[in-house]
């Protein structure tokens, strides 16, 4: 039997390289991979639980979602679709919100993080994790390929899972985490101690977007953060963690490995031409990306009919298994 695959990303800000290095880049992989059946969703509900401007949202949406199709993921090979389409996502979230304690939640780190830099908290941004969950465990999802920062929320998922199959008889997949195992972690190109993120993409050089110019892609790289050194090889000091991370981003996108990419840069000068040769392979990497989706996100009503097919495909799989849900915990189906 294949292995059932689902992983889902924010239509929050337009996508980084860390999210492509540590999330969708190997969501075309697993495509390719016949051992698996691949479902990926753009979050729109997810995106909710921080304050969003309505009008942004759907044009980011939109732009997400031609995205997906744009860097190599194919509707016919995989599921693609809407989480607010299919509305098993946030009925699953409740019912598990009903087997959750609410201690779980308040120990997630992404919610300290997050809740600590807002000054009203929204209680969807408790509930994100078992959004999550629903988002998983309704579809028989053996994998999940997330970066390292979304470990804890699979791992919570697991708890949910195993809660339930306690209490209501076996019924949920216990689904694992996939981390990549290097490039889970691509970290901000001003700061190489904080990870690159979405909501830091407003600061000045701490993102590069899929879908950034060339030229900005070369004066963010060129500009990024490193240490005073020459020495240019994978470390896990910190004074060398803005060398690492130019490195590592070569080594994902290269797809050489370790020792070929020190290889490559055993005769450099310094820095610069590490910092050159990584814009090159950034710009290789992403032009068609940025070409496919001008072309994409211009014809909206093919957008539209490939969700809606998207959608009623996630349907007939999560659907049953909510019905299921429902009459194990004692409701009645209508
Ligand atoms: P935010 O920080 O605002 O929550 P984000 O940048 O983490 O947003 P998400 O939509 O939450 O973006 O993440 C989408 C996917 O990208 C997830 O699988 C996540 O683990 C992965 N990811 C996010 N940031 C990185 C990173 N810096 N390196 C590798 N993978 C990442
Ligand atoms: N919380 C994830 C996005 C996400 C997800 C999922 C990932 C929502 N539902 C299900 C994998 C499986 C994030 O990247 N921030």
């Amino acid at each position: 039997m294949k292995r059932r695959v689902f992983s889902g990303i924010q239509p929050s800000e337009m996508i980084h390289i860390g999210n492509y290095i540590g999330a969708v880049k190997r969501w075309v992989e697993s495509q390719n991979d016949a051992e698996k059946e691949n479902i990926f969703c753009v979050v729109d509900l997810h995106a909710l639980t921080v304050p969003q401007d309505p009008h942004a949202l759907r044009e980011r949406t939109l732009e997400l979602m031609a995205l997906f199709l744009a860097v190599g993921l194919d509707p016919d090979k995989s599921i693609l679709f809407l989480q607010s389409h299919v509305s098993v996502h946030a009925e699953g979230a409740w019912l598990l919100n009903c087997v959750t304690p609410e201690g779980w939640l308040k120990k997630m780190t992404q919610y300290k993080d997050k809740s600590a830099k807002q000054e009203t908290v929204l209680t969807g941004l408790l509930d994100y994790p078992v959004l999550m969950a629903a988002d998983i465990l309704f579809y028989d999802v053996h994998e999940v390929p997330v970066g390292e920062d979304q470990k804890q929320h699979v791992e919570l998922a697991r708890n949910i899972a195993e809660r339930f199959n306690y209490h209501y008889g076996e019924t949920f997949i216990v689904p694992e985490p996939m981390i990549a195992a290097s490039g889970a972690r691509i970290m901000g190109l001003d700061d190489p101690t904080a990870k690159m993120s979405k909501s830091s993409a407003h600061i000045k050089g701490h993102v590069i977007r899929l879908l950034d110019d060339p030229k900005d892609i070369e004066r963010t790289i060129m500009r990024s953060k490193t240490d005073s050194g020459s020495e240019i090889r994978f470390s896990k000091d910190p004074e060398k963690a803005g060398v690492n991370n130019l490195l590592t981003i070569y080594h994902a996108l290269t797809g050489k490995s370790k020792e070929a990419v020190e290889q490559d840069f055993a005769n450099a000068r310094g820095y610069g031409d590490l910092k050159k040769a990584v814009a090159e392979v950034v710009i290789a990497s992403t032009e068609q990306i940025r070409v496919r989706h001008r072309d994409i996100i211009s014809d909206r009503a093919e957008l539209e009919r490939l969700m809606k097919l998207g959608a009623d495909k996630a349907r007939a799989i999560s659907e049953p298994r909510l019905r299921d849900v429902k009459k194990k915990m004692g409701l009645i189906l209508g």
